[in-house]
């Protein structure tokens, strides 16, 4: 697939390159005397293209829009609206290549990962899509739950929300996240990430190609901390759906919780937010089995994944061994640009390169620099926001490199007394997203079932990726509110019951 993908790079470069996605506000496309411009972080003198960058304005008016488009869609049967998710998802693996290129340029995402990507927003959509069906009868207006009687239980929609996703999963959380409310009724405005425009634009042309009915979705590309902050404090928006990093969660759950002039109800707030992984390496591991999961997990699309293994918690008896191997696998990883797919590309923009080069200095006082530790933000000639795979030995678990977020290819290696201690630094930050385990003692294993605070666990490997529909994915304490993509509980987050009676 790698010559249909540099094939696809090449079509997207000659069609896409420099192309303008504006606003689609009722089906209408709409443009801004402001844009948002998408630059490759592998090479940033190259321009991939723009979106526009949605006002005040637009965003009511895509509020508003929502509303009376939401008066139709809730009377589509699930069955229908479910035929249109369908449609979308195999219009989207046709193009797979293309969203992958695009990924590659907007982003800086290699071709293995963006690959891995786009099957799983081709999942999310298919998911979501049976989920619906297999409810027959959910949703449509005038359903009798139990045949020849009125008593019955009604699953509704409960409106118009908001949809606010982060770029680095541009595709799949941007597709899951539009999916789930809008096939069981609901509308909704889709607010990407200022970094990554351009695919989700080319998802919403994808679910008007596959027959979505105008004003379903509102593409509202814009400024998070504007339109965002608009539409989330607004006495109309029913519900939020948020993916990003704990603070923007933090502070968008706090606003929402305020009641507006006008608000007839409480607004329900979904989130996805960030992690601090711990992956555990035992003295019973497999020493190379460990040091691959590490390697996976560490490094896998620069670090950017809130499932990343940011830390790497190692018990004092093997520390030496895995520590050594790790360190020697880390400095062979290739770095390059994503259409080369090297291991380790440029992170995402300037902001997130600032961010991560003031850890690498905060890590040299708080650990012992094993390798990497500089952001040359170039790499063969080329600018980019690059920056060196980097380990940091024995870091305390205490430190703001063991504690907080960095979202970039640097890990932090911490060294354990025995089993019981790896546990607790395991579970010794806020965060409780994914988490694993490296070892043959059956007996810790089942105690980290119960015991190791995370909605995903993983055993002897890597502690990224979950299957849509088979593991839910979701966060423990300030990761995230729930599990998504597990079960029929999820799409209870987007509609509400009525229980209907006439006779006992
Ligand atoms: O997040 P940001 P990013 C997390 C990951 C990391 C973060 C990176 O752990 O922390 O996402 O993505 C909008 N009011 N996850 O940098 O900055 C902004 O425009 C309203 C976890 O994009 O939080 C963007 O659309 N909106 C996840 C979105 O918020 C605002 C998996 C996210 O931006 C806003 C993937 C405001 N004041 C990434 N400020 C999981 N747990 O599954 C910003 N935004």
């Amino acid at each position: 697939n790698v010559e249909l993908y540099q094939d696809a790079l090449t079509k997207v470069r000659t069609e896409l390159l420099g192309k303008h996605y504006p606003l689609i506000i009722n089906g209408q496309e709409r443009d801004t005397a402001e844009k948002l411009v998408s630059t490759n972080p592998c090479d940033t003198s190259e321009r991939v293209g723009s979106t526009a960058r949605a006002t005040i304005q637009d965003a009511e008016d895509a509020l508003n829009g929502a509303w009376d488009a939401f008066k139709t869609w809730k009377t589509w049967t699930m069955d229908a609206r479910a035929r249109v998710l369908l449609k979308a998802a195999a219009i989207l693996k046709r193009k797979r290549l293309e969203v992958c290129a695009l990924m590659t340029l907007e982003v800086g995402k290699n071709y293995a990962e963006a690959d891995v990507e786009v099957a799983e927003a081709i999942d999310f959509l298919e998911y979501y899509a049976r989920e619906a069906m297999k409810h027959e009868g959910f949703g449509a207006a005038e359903t009798t739950w139990y045949a020849g009687e009125e008593n019955g239980l009604m699953y509704l929609p409960l409106g118009v929300g908001v949809s606010i996703s982060p770029w680095n999963f541009p595709c799949a959380i941007f597709a899951g996240m539009l999916a789930a409310p809008i096939v069981v009724g609901n509308c909704i405005i889709v607010k990407p990430a200022e970094d990554s425009g351009m695919i989700a634009g080319f998802v919403v042309d994808i679910l008007r190609e596959a027959g979505l009915p105008a004003g379903v979705v509102q593409f509202l590309p814009g400024v998070g901390e504007e339109v965002g902050d608009y539409l989330v404090r607004h006495a109309r928006t029913r519900f939020i759906t948020f993916t990003g990093s704990r603070n923007v969660g933090l502070h968008i759950n706090e606003v929402a919780a305020k009641v507006v002039p006008g608000q007839r109800f409480i607004k329900r707030v979904i989130m996805e937010l960030g992690g601090k992984d711990a992956l555990i390496v035992d003295e019973t591991a497999d020493i190379e089995n460990a040091v691959t999961a590490a390697i996976q997990g560490g490094f896998g699309f620069n670090g950017q994944k809130c499932s990343a293994m940011s830390r790497l918690v190692v018990v004092d008896s093997v520390y030496d061994e895995v520590v050594g191997k790790f360190v020697e696998r880390v400095n062979a990883l290739k770095v390059g640009t994503g259409e080369e797919n090297a291991n380790v590309t440029a992170v995402v923009n300037e902001e997130s390169f600032e961010k991560i080069g003031k850890y690498l200095e905060i890590g040299k006082s708080e650990g012992k620099l094993l390798t990497g530790g500089a952001a040359p933000g170039e790499n063969a000639g080329k600018k980019g926001y690059y920056v060196q795979p980097t380990v940091f030995g024995d870091v305390d678990a205490g430190a703001r490199l063991a504690q907080e977020e960095i979202f970039g290819p640097v890990v932090s290696v911490l060294r354990a007394r025995d089993w019981a201690h790896a546990l607790e630094i395991a579970n010794s930050t806020e965060y409780g997203l994914t988490g694993g385990v490296c070892s043959r003692d059956r007996a810790r294993l089942e105690q980290a079932r119960h015991e190791f605070e995370v909605g995903n666990l993983y055993f002897n490997r890597k502690i990224t990726g979950a299957i849509v529909g088979v593991q839910p994915f979701g966060g423990y304490n300030m990761s995230g509110t729930d599990s998504k993509a597990g079960g029929p509980e999820y799409l209870g987050n987007f509609m509400q019951l009525k229980a209907v009676t006439e006779r006992y």
